[in-house]
């Protein structure tokens, strides 16, 4: 049985190796208890009174689900008074979250999607919760704005997230490759189970939202249409489909197995820009999936280099193996005359 290294042996050596900060380590470690303290509820289920809505709407529009209210709260109650941060954003949340007053404040910005995936909640399949970590370009006296936000995706230190499935699974990135840690229950803590997770640069799965074909651009209608002919068609193979509807779950299966995840731009979701928030879902999984050796692009562009312009923004996004990727972006870029 190899030797047991839990989540705060990891960081520890991940500090001395000077790829985090004391601060830096202090926050993830807040985070994974947060993650645990979520894990406990979600797994309890109806017998918490969690399932269900909540009767209230984020600032997205969108329903709130119970366990979306509880895990926020989760977050934000554990960030607010360790000293790591400056402030905190949050998908269910309009504005910037400041840190009380009463509370010291650190050199970091957390955003997070507390509960990704909401509506698999009542039907008992795979969340997650997402997070990214930002550095505050505010002085201190200052408490950050929207703006200091609306930094790239390739300026985060920091990203990761929790999947609550068979197992809770935590999988971060400090920028020295991807890294999993798996639950042990009975001792309360993460384990690391899974060193140098990598995205193999092929792979014959896919994963989308089949029922919005109609609303593609015709890149995107190109590319499925030719994974759907198989070995008979242009691509001279089979290709597999998977679609959970939890961003955190099939994005956990493109990092574990390989694969291409997308949720492009369609005429449903035209003027909001996409369906997936940039700045605490693409960004987070992005950096995770190109720190594992894939691509992570809109289909025009990459999506670390896109410069935020609002909190919420949405954006397309297409990630995952890096020749189907490569593939797909070529498509957009480069049509048929
Ligand atoms: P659809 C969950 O609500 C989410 O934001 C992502 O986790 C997921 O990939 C997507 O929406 C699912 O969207 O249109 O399939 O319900």
């Amino acid at each position: 049985m190899p030797k047991r290294i839990s989540l705060t042996h990891f960081l520890i050596d991940e500090q001395r190796a000077g790829r985090v900060s004391a601060d830096l380590r202090l926050l993830i470690e807040v985070v994974a208890r947060s993650v645990k303290t979520i894990s406990v509820t979600v797994s309890k289920g109806a017998l918490a009174g969690a399932l269900g809505e909540a009767g209230t709407e984020n600032v997205q529009g969108e329903a709130q689900k119970k366990l979306d209210v509880i895990a926020n709260e989760i977050l934000l109650q554990a960030n607010e008074w360790g000293g790591h941060l400056a402030a905190m954003a949050s998908e269910e949340v309009e504005t910037v979250h400041q840190i009380p007053f009463d509370y010291p404040k650190g050199g970091y910005l957390l955003l997070f999607d507390p509960l990704d995936g909401s509506s698999n909640i009542d039907v008992n399949v795979t969340i997650g919760t997402i997070f990214s970590v930002l550095r505050n370009p505010q002085t201190k006296d200052k408490d950050p704005t929207e703006a200091d936000f609306l930094q790239p995706g390739r300026d985060q230190v920091a990203a990761g997230y929790a999947t609550y499935g068979p197992s809770t699974q935590l999988v971060l990135t400090v920028g020295g490759g991807v890294h999993g840690f798996t639950l042990d229950r009975e001792m309360g803590s993460f384990i690391y189970t899974h060193p140098f997770m990598t995205v193999p640069a092929e792979t014959c799965e896919y994963s989308i939202n089949a029922s919005n074909a109609r609303f593609w651009e015709a890149p995107v209608q190109r590319y499925i249409a030719e994974l759907q002919q198989g070995k008979d068609g242009p691509r001279g193979s089979d290709f597999n489909m998977r679609w959970i509807a939890s961003m955190v779950a099939d994005v956990h299966r493109v990092l574990t197995r390989g694969g291409i995840f997308m949720y492009p731009f369609d005429e449903k979701c035209r003027e909001k820009g996409g369906k997936l928030r940039l700045m605490y879902e693409a960004n987070p999984m992005a950096m995770l999936i190109e720190q594992a050796g894939g691509a992570a692009t809109t289909g025009r562009g990459r999506i670390l280099d896109i410069i935020p312009e609002r909190l919420h923004q949405r954006v397309p996004v297409i990630l995952g193996s890096r020749t189907e990727v490569e593939r797909v972006t070529s498509y957009h870029l480069d049509p048929p005359s």
